[in-house]
């Protein structure tokens, strides 16, 4: 008997020995793993653009550069409306274009002379930035600036000097409105006034942003930040790999291909996750004829789904009017777009419901550690295989919401979801990557039980987050 025992203990401490084993590999965290200013980047998850300058009030999206000062004079701008509006459409912050292509400053800048500055708004006297700045932090939104590489005024545009200008107006930027959370580059880059195409000194303007803000996010085909999505729709691929390969390519027309923006690279050298732009509207700017094509609550919700809920960020734009206001019809639609998200996410029927490994998929993690997928704290994390998540008793629900804990990187390739019906399981959505989030959504069903299977991943996946949702609305039909 003693020595049935002690074979027993013998083969106990070798399944316990080669377990940890494999766990101390399997659980060594991937190659590439996001800063800690990614992963608050990543938190940020939705915020609002807001395009506004002269074109504003000419009625183009690419203004010549040429346009008088004397046109910039919102009547009745008000930052803490669009901040309102911002947080009741559940947006964590804002982005400005601080200057567009046309090069008209929006704050006073020493380094041109077609700014507000120059305007008759406020006789000169007013800086949107400082306005815009000072409202977030009333309203605890986080800020970040647009700052168009592409000049179609600026008289030095095409020289070397135009790199001092840009990095002179960049560091006003970075030095004079407080924390800044992102920096966004646009890659669109034409000629200047002068007929000449700049080459731009990007490796001193990213030292810039690391010198003066070193938690701010830098947006561009290429990062080093976030990465474009590769469209401007505001959706991404489903399978979204938060690292890219960045290696011959360049900003703008040099980018990767918009494929390859779209779904990152699996083993990508950087981590480079996917930012997704949008206007509420056809257009970047307010034109009055566009106050009947303002997208509806249903078509918003539908591209947060394809955004946040593929692991990207959505940058939504809403461009004030000439007023200097958001215009009606957009901040309804997105009050009513953020009223929805709040309904849709408010109660999670997994939240502290009972979570066990299935034999196979994870059964050497303590099971008390599964409960930290039910904590609703993203920060919480477990290593799982398969899973069953116990609701108590059956609930009607159409939407799941997996997490991954991205600190030790992305390891998941692919899930299914099945639930536990008439004494068997059965498949009821299947999908890829996960990342930050991934929301799925599927024909509504009941049941008691649901398991998640990570079917393919690249190392021991490490979620932190399993919720279950009834959401009421139903999918856009796509166009
Ligand atoms: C593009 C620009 O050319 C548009 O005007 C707009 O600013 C959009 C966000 O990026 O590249």
């Amino acid at each position: 008997m003693k020595k049935i025992n002690c074979k027993i203990c013998t083969i106990v401490l070798l399944i316990n020995f080669f377990g940890q084993l494999l766990l101390a590999q399997a659980g060594a965290p991937a190659a590439v793993t996001p800063t800690p200013a990614q992963l608050a980047w990543h938190d940020t998850e939705f915020y609002l653009f807001f395009h506004f300058g002269p074109n504003t009030f000419t009625n183009l999206e690419w203004g010549h550069g040429t346009e008088t000062e004397e046109l910039f004079n919102p009547t009745a701008l008000d930052c803490d409306q669009w901040c309102r509006i911002a947080k009741q459409a559940g947006a964590r912050g804002v982005i400005i274009t601080a200057k567009h292509h046309d090069g008209f400053c929006l704050w006073p800048s020493k380094y041109s002379t077609h700014t507000v500055r120059e305007s008759p708004w406020k006789n000169g006297k007013g800086d949107v930035l400082r306005e815009l700045s000072d409202a977030c932090r009333r309203h605890g939104l986080k800020f970040g600036v647009y700052l168009s590489p592409w000049d179609r005024n600026h008289p030095q545009y095409g020289t070397a000097e135009y790199n001092d200008v840009y990095a002179n107006t960049l560091t006003e930027l970075l030095t004079g409105y407080g924390e800044l959370f992102e920096v966004w580059w646009d890659g669109a880059n034409g000629e200047g006034p002068n007929g000449k195409k700049q080459t731009y000194d990007f490796h001193r303007f990213e030292k810039l942003v690391a010198q003066y803000q070193p938690n701010a996010i830098i947006f561009s085909d290429i990062g080093p930040g976030c990465r474009w999505a590769g469209n401007e729709q505001g959706t991404v691929n489903e399978t979204n790999w938060c690292t890219l390969d960045t290696a011959s390519y360049g900003r703008g027309a040099t980018g990767p291909p918009a494929d390859t923006l779209q779904r990152g690279n699996e083993n990508g050298a950087h981590w480079i996750p996917a930012e997704c732009d949008v206007s509420i509207r056809p257009g970047w700017f307010y034109h009055p004829e566009e106050d009947t094509r303002v997208k509806t609550p249903e078509q918003l919700f539908d591209i947060y789904l394809k955004s946040v809920g593929r692991g990207a960020n959505l940058i939504l734009n809403v461009p004030p009017d000439r007023r200097g206001l958001i215009h009606e019809q957009d901040s309804a639609n997105l009050v009513a777009f953020g009223g929805k998200v709040r309904t849709a996410f408010g109660k999670n029927l997994a939240s502290g419901k009972k979570v066990k490994p299935e034999f196979g998929g994870g059964w050497y993690v303590p099971i008390r550690q599964f409960r930290r997928l039910v904590d609703n704290d993203a920060y919480s994390w477990s290593e799982t295989g398969s899973f069953v998540l116990n609701l108590r008793c059956k609930h009607r629900f159409n939407t799941l919401v997996l997490q991954e804990y991205i600190t030790t990187g992305q390891r998941v390739r692919a899930f299914r979801v099945d639930i536990w019906q008439a004494g068997a399981w059965k498949e009821i959505a299947r999908s890829t990557t996960i990342g930050h989030k991934k929301i799925l959504r599927f024909p509504e069903v009941k049941a008691k039980k649901v398991r998640i299977t990570i079917s393919d991943t690249k190392l021991t996946p490490r979620l932190s987050e399993v919720q279950v949702f009834q959401v009421k609305s139903e999918p856009v039909k796509q166009e």
